[in-house]
């Protein structure tokens, strides 16, 4: 037989991915590294549908119809160039290696350079949805060549989730490494969802004074509006879990030190070399980075405060209103933020990517799915051009309704002393940008005082210096 399609690394993601494909009638080559995963895969679900088990490089392409679809899904960094050292010899013009890791883009696009060499398409492709998405259906966000896609889009397709209209969550996001940046940039987006979810929980927590439990049902509810999304979904089931051993809340019994595994901090770092603010973002990522420093936490616990001071029962369940309208306009923000770094991107390398069918794709499979998303299609369908999602007219009237509430609850934070680094800087973003003045004009005073910067004028055209150290006259620069 002849396998359509084929796998290496049959880890969770390889697995599943591999699982996914015979299930839906592909014929499914798979291979790993050590050979006591392919047989276990074998074992346990070769009944799923048609596998050809590989123990050798040689026999895994050999197993594969031409052109060859060879998919890669190994631990990201150097095992995907030890994979692809080892197959791309065994490989023909017009084969196409799709690697379907958590690669950073510039690496992406550095082996699609190198492949194209050979004549073998090297698709760089983002897969979102973890382990259970991988099998019944992930949201795909491939690069590459149009000519890949041609071949693979159909398979993709298949394989893929399906948003509620039925379209799958998968479209050729544009050339070489513009798959995995929209991945990165999804994953940005989803420590900043979380960053904000978490600070709604606390809030909930320390000012409305709800339990896990009472605020679990406020997040059901919330998931029946317009914060419907997985992630709301999936905060309410831990809020709700209770501690075998102790009894206790589970997320008591957690410590408070989140983890990372690095691709929320590339899409804060390409944002600083792109010049894209994303604040909401980085702060999730620093929020994450200073829960770690258990010690300088330690250190710094008895520092001065405010006590936080619960509320009655029915200031409470307003608060908690409130708190929807700032959570609700702060992943605004977020989306905003990080669809601007996807269209900096873009700019930056050529992609030409629709940011409309990026949300399109993002509406089913992947971590950050939501209701929300088929809003932000919407938006980029009506206007392709949109400057900013806070441009759209319905999300602009949303702020504005939240606006009043967000701010109150932003001072209830302050006032009791909960941190909300989210929550702030989507409102200083917001604010900043819809500002008649800046103090930036102040700042390029500065830099002409002490470094001799120059800087422009409001009323003329050109750069100008002040002779600061001498009569203070103006001088054209
Ligand atoms: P891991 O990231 O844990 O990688 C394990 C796989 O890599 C095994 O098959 C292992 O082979 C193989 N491998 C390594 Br490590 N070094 C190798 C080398 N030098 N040569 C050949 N194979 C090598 O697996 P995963 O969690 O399934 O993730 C796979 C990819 O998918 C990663 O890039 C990950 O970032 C991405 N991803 C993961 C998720 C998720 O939810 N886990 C979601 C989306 C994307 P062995 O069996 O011989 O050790």
């Amino acid at each position: 037989t002849s396998a359509q399609i084929g796998v290496t690394g049959l880890a969770v993601m390889g697995r599943n991915l591999a699982r996914n494909f015979a299930r839906n009638g592909y014929a499914v080559a798979v291979h790993n590294r050590t050979v006591g995963r392919t047989k276990a895969l074998m074992e346990e679900f070769g009944h799923e549908g048609e596998f050809v088990a590989a123990e050798t490089a040689k026999d895994f392409v050999a197993a594969l119809e031409r052109p060859r679809r060879l998919v890669i899904m190994v631990k990201a960094g150097e095992p995907t160039d030890a994979v692809i050292e080892e197959f791309a010899p065994l490989l023909e013009p017009g084969d196409m290696i799709i690697d379907g890791g958590n690669a950073h883009f510039a690496d992406t696009r550095r082996r699609e350079r190198a492949l194209r060499e050979q004549g073998i398409h090297f698709v760089g492709t983002g897969v979102s949805g973890g382990e259970e998405g991988a099998l019944h259906g992930p949201s795909i966000m491939p690069g590459g060549s149009a000519e890949s896609y041609d071949s693979l889009g159909p398979m993709l397709e298949k394989i893929s989730a399906k948003a509620k209209d039925g379209t799958p969550c998968v479209t050729h996001v544009g050339p070489d490494g513009a798959g995995h940046f929209v991945k990165m940039v999804h994953n940005g987006i989803e420590y900043a969802d979380m960053q904000l979810i978490g600070e709604a929980y606390q809030l909930l927590r320390d000012v409305a004074g709800y339990s896990p439990a009472q605020i679990a049902d406020i997040f059901r509810t919330w998931n029946t509006g317009r914060l419907d999304s997985y992630l709301i979904e999936i905060t309410a089931e831990v809020l709700s879990h209770v501690d075998a051993a102790t009894g206790k809340p589970f997320v008591d019994v957690v410590q408070d030190q989140a983890e990372q595994k690095g691709t929320g901090r590339w899409t804060v770092q390409i944002a600083l070399d792109l010049g894209v603010p994303v604040s909401g973002i980085a702060e999730a990522v620093f929020a994450r980075s200073l829960s770690g420093h258990a010690d300088l936490r330690a250190a710094s616990r008895g520092l001065a405060g405010p006590k936080a001071k619960k509320l009655s029962e029915s200031e409470a369940a307003a608060f908690a209103d409130k708190v929807e309208q700032a959570l609700y306009a702060s992943k605004i923000v977020s989306y905003t933020q990080g669809f601007h770094e996807i269209a900096a991107g873009s700019d930056e390398y050529d992609w030409n990517i629709d940011l409309g069918s990026v949300a399109a794709i993002w509406r089913g499979g992947c971590i950050i799915r939501a209701a929300f998303l088929d809003r932000i299609r919407a938006a980029y369908d009506a206007r392709p051009d949109l400057p900013s999602l806070l441009s759209d007219d319905t999300f602009a009237q949303e702020i504005a309704d939240a606006q009043d509430d967000w701010r109150e609850v932003l001072v209830a934070a302050t006032r009791q002393g909960v941190p909300t680094p989210g929550f702030s800087a989507a409102l200083a973003y917001y604010d900043a940008l819809r500002a008649e003045r800046l103090p930036a004009a102040l700042t390029q005073g500065q830099r002409d005082f002490f470094g001799a910067h120059t800087y422009r004028r409001t009323d003329r055209e050109g750069s100008f210096h002040t002779l600061w150290g001498g009569d203070r006259s103006e001088v054209e620069a």
